[in-house]
């Protein structure tokens, strides 16, 4: 077992096996076995590219091999920054292949976000896109490299030369691999969570297949399906909910999406007869507005997933009429738990609930802020364990120690209730996280880095509510002297190295930041302010 990850206990871990949950499969193998079924069935589907899952396994093979020339073993960690391309893929499923474990960044992570991970995982190896959006991912892993010592090889999608290696040279004839242990960590995912410093997640392949598997059997996913991944691929909801591993594992055609917009999303939808897609509420809205003058033939899809953040009543009701599919309302974690509304049930539950547990081994509590249960119907915090969910986050003992609790429940910092039915409401959160679109922005983080601005005393990041994102980000400010603009704030957490997404959309100022009876920084108290006061132009 890696060391610094959390193992379920071993009765739990039994229970799961002898129910079938955990089946000792491996992601790498699961490849195998749907392209020795459906070897010419089209696997991805990007532009004009058209591959195959025999294309597909062969070329992880390939990868794999190619990779130990670079001298990356079973164990390393790689941090793979990639678009949506099939080169994402086809790198996981290499590392898979050898042992090795994937560590999902975001395209839009700097060197802030990437050093932290290559960090904290003691990756060996990065995978980055080249010049993506007119950024130079080279520049930032130059930098990334000098503050990581763990960190060796780079290689990039597009043809570099000088240290960063081109991916298409990734490449060797292919060997055997031992299986990596099922109950070993296959990749992680970064938390959206709470703390200065992002947490790890490590998934399993037990856990994670566990997840895709049930995913896939809740939306009956087969081998007539086509599944548009329009977020981004490294996104839990995107990547195994049952997203793109669960639509290979069905046998299914993945097409990738390069951009979420209406336009490009549409003509792929007709072109390649989409069947499933998931999507956040902010692009859901801007899919309806499109959708009511577009004459696009959307009929071949069948449900669209939403979930990522709150979906309103009043979107969530123009679903079926404007896109003619389904809605599948999902409420997730890259921690684990999932709810979902179930195809066919009734309107009430999926337009104004976010559905049951995936698995009937979740198990699920909610308490009030004495962790003793609340009374039925009441609403307070999620916690969670279960087959697909962690028991720990990586290298973070310190943070494990509140985060769980003793009995290995998740403390997820969502404020939730239970219909009379079983049905999952989110009502809100007391983690101390922005949900802006999809993007999670720990307040804490962002925070720390305003203090670094010259004449900044005190800050306090909320969320303000927004029509369109849901929530945007406001920085209360207590400074000495001038006081900045919002534009060389934002200039100075760039320069930082600070992912753009994180960056403040709104400053205010004020003499003291108003404090609870306990001291602590009374957000809720601004978020009544920030309503009153007038947003500040860029
Ligand atoms: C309100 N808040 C929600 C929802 C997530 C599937 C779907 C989403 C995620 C995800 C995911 C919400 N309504 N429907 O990983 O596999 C908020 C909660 C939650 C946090 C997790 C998946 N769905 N949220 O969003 O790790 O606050 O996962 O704890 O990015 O998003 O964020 P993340």
């Amino acid at each position: 077992m890696l060391e610094g990850s959390t193992p379920w206990p071993a009765e739990v871990a039994r229970r799961y096996r002898t129910a079938g949950l955990w089946r000792g499969e491996t992601l790498g193998a699961l490849l195998r076995t749907v392209a020795a079924e459906h070897g010419e069935s089209t696997a991805l589907v990007h532009g004009d590219r058209r591959i195959s899952y025999l294309e597909l396994d062969g070329r992880a093979d390939r990868m794999a091999a190619g990779f130990t020339r670079y001298g990356i073993t079973s164990g390393d960690r790689v941090v793979v920054q990639l678009p949506n391309v099939p080169e994402f893929v086809a790198v996981c499923f290499a590392l898979f292949r050898l042992g090795a474990i994937p560590v999902f960044a975001l395209t839009a992570h700097r060197s802030q976000e990437i050093g932290h991970l290559c960090r904290i995982t003691g990756a060996v190896a990065y995978v980055l896109p080249g010049v993506h959006r007119g950024f130079d991912h080279r520049v930032l892993a130059r930098q990334v490299r000098s503050g990581a010592p763990t960190l060796r090889v780079l290689f990039s999608l597009s043809g570099q030369g000088g240290d960063v290696i081109d991916l298409s040279a990734v490449d060797a004839e292919p060997r055997e691999f031992a299986e990596p242990d099922p109950s070993d960590a296959a990749f992680f995912l970064l938390s959206g969570g709470t703390t200065a410093l992002p947490k790890v997640i490590p998934r399993t392949h037990d856990d994670y297949t566990c997840q895709v598997r049930a995913a896939s059997s809740v939306l009956g996913m087969s081998t007539s399906d086509v599944y548009l991944a329009v977020l981004p691929l490294e996104f839990n909801f995107t990547w195994g909910c049952p997203g793109v591993i669960g639509t290979l594992v069905s046998g299914g055609t993945v097409v990738l999406a390069d951009a979420p917009t209406a336009d490009d999303c549409f003509a792929m939808i007709v072109r390649e007869q989409v069947t499933v897609t998931s999507l956040v509420p902010s692009i859901a809205q801007l899919w309806l507005e499109a959708a009511e003058w577009s004459d696009a033939d959307l009929s071949s899809l069948r449900v669209v997933q939403i979930g990522g953040a709150k979906l309103q009543r009043s979107v969530a009701e123009r679903i079926t009429p404007v896109l003619g599919c389904e809605l599948q309302q999902v409420f997730g974690m890259a921690e684990g738990l999932l709810t979902l509304t179930r195809l066919g049930d009734p309107t009430d539950v999926v337009l104004g609930t976010q559905g049951r547990p995936l698995s009937e081994e979740d198990e699920i509590r909610i308490v009030g802020p004495d962790d003793r249960d609340v009374a039925a119907g009441e609403v307070g915090e999620l916690l969670t364990r279960g087959p697909y969910t962690l028991r720990g986050y990586y290298r973070a003992t310190e943070h494990n120690a509140i985060a769980f609790t003793e009995d290995g429940y998740y403390r997820s910092g969502d404020l939730v209730r239970l219909t009379a039915d079983g049905d999952l409401v989110v009502e809100g959160r007391i983690k101390d996280v922005v949900i802006r679109g999809g993007d999670k922005i720990s307040a804490a983080e962002v925070e720390g880095h305003l203090l670094g601005y010259p004449g900044v005393l005190r800050a306090a990041v909320i969320g303000v509510p927004d029509d369109f994102l849901g929530e945007r980000t406001c920085a209360y400010l207590v400074v000495t002297g001038e006081h900045p603009s919002l534009h060389d704030l934002k200039g100075a957490l760039r320069d930082r190295g600070l992912a753009d997404y994180k960056l403040p959309d709104r400053v205010e100022f004020v003499d003291e930041l108003p404090v609870t009876p306990l001291g602590k920084v009374d957000k809720k108290a601004l978020v009544l302010l920030a309503d009153q006061g007038r947003p500040t132009v860029a």
